[in-house]
């Protein structure tokens, strides 16, 4: 039996494509932008060059404006819905030579050319590589802040639920109540590979595409999206890991003697520190919540969002003890301790769905992020708990997309959810099992 190591080695091996890694075969068969960023990690320990070219081809689909779009369709394939047709980003003018789609996702590539740096251990090869890409991950930065914090607080905003990552966390059905959708007609693929009930619903599906189709409209211009979006939310988790990036990029730049973007980048991230704990921390809930742009509310909700603000520093030691409440015989460890953590949405809360995608299942990456972020605030043995759940995950079942959070529940399954040999499940694996930091 091959050790656990080498069973991730093999996943991330069959996900290879050539240049990039597809998250998973059929499900996911392109380029995900933030899958690319762990993705990246895990290769940097068993093949530094293939990390790099992992970062390079994501950057192949940079914007003329620095934006970074959540896809990179680098090759063709029927089996994804929507496909670059649906998206159109080519209707923007900003829009690369490369097919891509026309929205985002959670910016950690900033982080992960910092993790990359640690893991090598050539310093002045990496070093090299990263002064390569530093200046468009940098623009990737400065577009954000020109283009998506209207009110200029420090906090950017995403306009769809496929920006956010957790594409149906409960949070967004208060935002899709605001608004009709027409009937589209859906070519859905998912459903049709792996089991429908732990997918979001058509009717969902009906909101993405809409405002998929209200971007097309607007050519993608960004001031059109500010004004009209129905969709116009301030995410703790996409802003966690854009401070958390623009900390990796002040290290890295200083390193690289960059001053006046390291000055910039320091500018944007007192105000964002700033802002995230005054507008986005809720005090009752004891975590980071949303703030809805659209409609001028906070939607006070605790997901596993609300703790990655843990790994970019930006809690107080008074927060984040408060915070691990959470985990400690409370609300998402349950009273007895009867759940795995790290579910992704509050288990006590009514909307909380224990096998639909973001409603409720554990995902590895949001564990991996709150496992750095407990260790950075010094909570070692709860952080080694998430590590050990994790692991546990992968060697009962393998590396599936999400996971069972509650433990009764476990004793009766043979399997995780949704999709198997899940690239990033495996990559970053791989860095729990080997990383030192
Ligand atoms: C839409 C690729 C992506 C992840 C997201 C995850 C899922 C896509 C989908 O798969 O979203 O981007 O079609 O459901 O929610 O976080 O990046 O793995």
């Amino acid at each position: 039996m091959p050790s656990l190591l080498e069973q991730a080695s093999r996943v991330l091996n069959n996900n290879w494509k050539e240049t990039f890694t597809i998250p998973c075969e059929g499900l996911y068969p392109f380029q995900w932008n933030w899958d690319s960023g762990f993705i990246a990690i895990g290769w940097a320990h068993i093949d530094m060059d293939r990390a790099k070219s992992e970062v390079r081809s994501l950057l192949k689909g940079q914007w003329k404006n620095g934006f970074l779009p959540h896809i990179v369709f680098h090759n063709e394939s029927k089996t994804y819905y929507p496909g670059p047709e649906v998206h159109a980003a080519h209707l923007s003018d900003q829009s690369p030579g490369i097919k891509t789609s026309g929205i985002t996702q959670p910016p950690v590539l900033g982080f992960v050319l910092e993790e990359l740096y640690h893991i090598s251990e050539d310093k002045e090869d990496i070093l090299s590589f990263i002064d390569t890409v530093y200046d468009a991950v940098f623009r990737n930065h400065h577009y954000f802040y020109t283009h998506r914090d209207p009110e200029e607080e420090g906090l950017v905003y995403i306009c769809h639920n496929w920006e956010a990552g957790t594409d149906n966390t409960p949070v967004w059905d208060f935002i899709w109540e605001t608004f009709e959708v027409p009937d589209y007609e859906l070519d859905r693929k998912d459903t049709k590979l792996i089991d429908a009930s732990h997918r979001p619903t058509n009717k969902e599906y009906q909101y993405y595409i809409h405002l998929i189709e209200l971007f097309k409209q607007w050519r993608y211009d960004d001031a059109k999206i500010a004004q009209g979006s129905p969709f116009l939310v301030q995410d703790p988790l996409f802003n966690s890991m854009l401070i958390k990036s623009n900390e990796s990029l002040i290290t890295l730049g200083k390193r690289l003697g960059k001053k006046d973007k390291v000055a910039q980048l320091e500018e944007w991230q007192e105000k964002a520190i700033h802002s995230m704990n005054s507008k986005l921390y809720d005090e009752s809930l004891q975590g980071y919540v949303y703030y809805d742009l659209r409609n001028s509310r906070k939607l006070s909700h605790l997901s596993s969002s609300s703790f990655t603000p843990l790994m970019a520093g930006i809690p107080s030691e008074k927060q984040a003890a408060a915070m691990v409440q959470h985990f400690q015989n409370g609300r998402f460890s349950g009273e007895q301790d009867e759940n795995f953590l790290c579910a992704s949405f509050d288990p006590s809360s009514e909307f909380f769905n224990s096998k639909k995608y973001w409603r409720g299942p554990i995902w590895i990456n949001l564990n991996w992020i709150i496992y750095r972020g407990l260790k950075r605030y010094g909570y070692v043995e709860l952080s080694e708990k998430i590590k050990e759940h994790t692991i546990h995950f992968m060697n009962t079942y393998g590396f599936y997309e999400y996971f069972e959070p509650s433990k009764a529940l476990n004793n009766k399954l043979d399997k995780g959810y949704g999709g198997n040999n899940f690239s990033w499940s495996a990559a970053l694996t791989i860095d729990l099992l080997t990383n030192k930091r």
